[in-house]
């Protein structure tokens, strides 16, 4: 009836929405192609894209931090300790399962065979060792000034950026995470140029401030209620912005295709890396991860992610997991139902250190350059390559191009030229896109399961609050 289809329609508008942004977008963009816009043109074209992507980042640091915050103080530590080993048992398990994917799928493909030579490499890529790179990921964890964390991305022992890289392929300079050492005029396109917050450091604060606020009782109250009314508004700021979304990705969308490179660079090896990297994606997400959680929670995958649409719309617009955190939270919460007390729990940390997509692209990705090198690789490194990649997923920011520049320490770890990754950055920024949708899809899948293990633990503590509400 008449009334069906208006609630339909008001249900589902944000959706709606933004799937036709996106087809809009890709329209506009391939009839733009056609007039070769300058770099300049293309910037102010997807100017409201960029605003989109600064808006979303803007609250990343706030939401970050008061919802892992509440999230820990709502739960006991006992309750909070065994959601969280749940949580860390889940981002193990699909982290390995992805990384394995990536590499069979590249050893039975096996897209890269034949020479490298059409591409120019002119600049060194900087070497970071795989112990460096640990011991940064663990140095991360405790930044010494909690507003500099709140400022700058992870940092290298020697105060520089992780890794910056940057490369000259066909006379067109990149460079990724936008390094200090190129001003913005040199850099055409500027690639991945996010200045992203420590958000490692901010998260291991955060849980160890929360869980002690949580446990002061009585004395804590003020600060759990300043953190719970923090990220209450800031919530009630997302629901604002996810009305400018589907614009932001319409642009967002259509300057990306309109500043693309040729299609022809997908010739050869190169387009059939970029199959072998979709097909990895796509079993891990429509496969893998739905089965995961129908096997666990006996519910209707699919259900669960059409609920997730938007976010993972938005991940595919921005190719950055933590300034698609707001709409996962949105996403989650309101369309899924998942309690909050699970959300403010597992999404920050599953943002930052759960990424499947990044998993299985580092490893595909390194064993697809050994293949350029004609390098065989014996089972020792390929074992090597899945540990690495694994440990680069963890320390990869949720920031557009992260898992393209974490994957020099993989590259390092088994002695392939770090240089070859500009072998691959002609389609990366596409390739980025799908495999941070598969991150925020496997944090989100992840929570789903989180809440339903940690059910009764939930439901005990609603039983003590209930109670102690009748005692008052
Ligand atoms: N873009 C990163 C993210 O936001 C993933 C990556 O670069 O691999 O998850």
């Amino acid at each position: 009836t008449k009334d069906d289809v208006k609630g339909f329609f008001r249900r589902n508008a944000f959706v709606i929405f933004t799937v036709a942004a996106v087809i809009i977008g890709i329209i506009m963009g391939f009839a733009l192609r056609p007039y070769k816009m300058s770099y300049r043109e293309v910037k102010f074209f997807s100017f409201p894209g960029e605003l989109l992507m600064r808006m979303l980042q803007m609250l990343v640091l706030p939401l970050l931090v008061s919802s892992l915050i509440t999230g820990m103080a709502a739960l006991d530590s006992r309750a909070s300790g065994k959601m969280g080993m749940r949580a860390v048992v889940y981002y193990t398990t699909t982290t390995v399962i992805a990384v394995f994917i990536g590499i069979v799928m590249v050893l039975i493909i096996h897209p890269g065979k034949g020479s490298k030579d059409e591409f120019t490499k002119q600049q060194k890529i900087e070497q970071v060792s795989p112990a460096d790179a640990f011991l940064d990921l663990i140095r991360n964890m405790f930044p010494p000034n909690l507003v500099d964390a709140c400022t700058k991305q992870h940092r290298t022992q020697y105060g520089k950026r992780v890794i910056h890289v940057k490369v000259t392929v066909n006379d067109t300079l990149y460079a990724l995470n936008g390094s200090q050492d190129i001003t913005q005029e040199e850099v055409i396109p500027v690639l991945g140029s996010v200045d992203g917050v420590n958000a490692l450091g901010l998260v291991v604060f955060s849980m160890c401030f929360g869980l002690i606020i949580g446990n002061m009782r009585e004395q804590g109250q003020p600060l759990k209620d300043f953190f719970d009314c923090l990220n209450e508004a800031i919530m009630r700021l997302v629901a604002i912005i996810m009305w400018y979304a589907p614009i932001g990705i319409l642009f967002l969308i259509a300057g990306k295709i309109v500043e693309m490179e040729d299609i022809s660079v997908m010739g050869g090896q190169l387009g059939m890396y970029t199959v072998t990297v979709i097909c990895g994606l796509l079993i891990h997400a429509i496969f893998v991860l739905p089965t995961l959680y129908f096997v666990i929670t006996r519910k209707n995958p699919f259900v669960f992610i059409a609920g997730l649409l938007q976010a993972l719309i938005t991940a595919l617009g921005t190719s950055s997991s933590s300034a698609t955190l707001p709409i996962t939270f949105k996403c989650l919460e309101e369309n899924n139902k998942v309690d909050k007390r699970v959300t403010r729990f597992v999404l920050p940390v599953g943002a930052t250190i759960n990424m499947d997509g990044t998993a299985l692209y580092e490893a595909l990705a390194a064993i697809f350059i050994a293949q350029v090198n004609d390098y065989d690789l014996n089972f020792g490194q390929i074992l090597t390559i899945s540990i690495t990649a694994t440990a680069a997923s963890i320390g990869a920011a949720g920031i557009p191009q992260a898992g393209l520049v974490t994957m020099v320490i993989v590259l390092t770890s088994v002695g392939l030229p770090t240089d070859d990754i500009t072998l691959i950055i002609a389609v990366d920024w596409f390739l980025d896109r799908l495999r941070t949708t598969t991150n925020v899809l496997g944090d989100s899948i992840g929570a789903g399961i989180v809440e339903h293990l940690s059910r009764h633990e939930l439901q005990n503590k609603d039983a003590e609050m209930g109670n102690s509400v009748v005692e008052e």
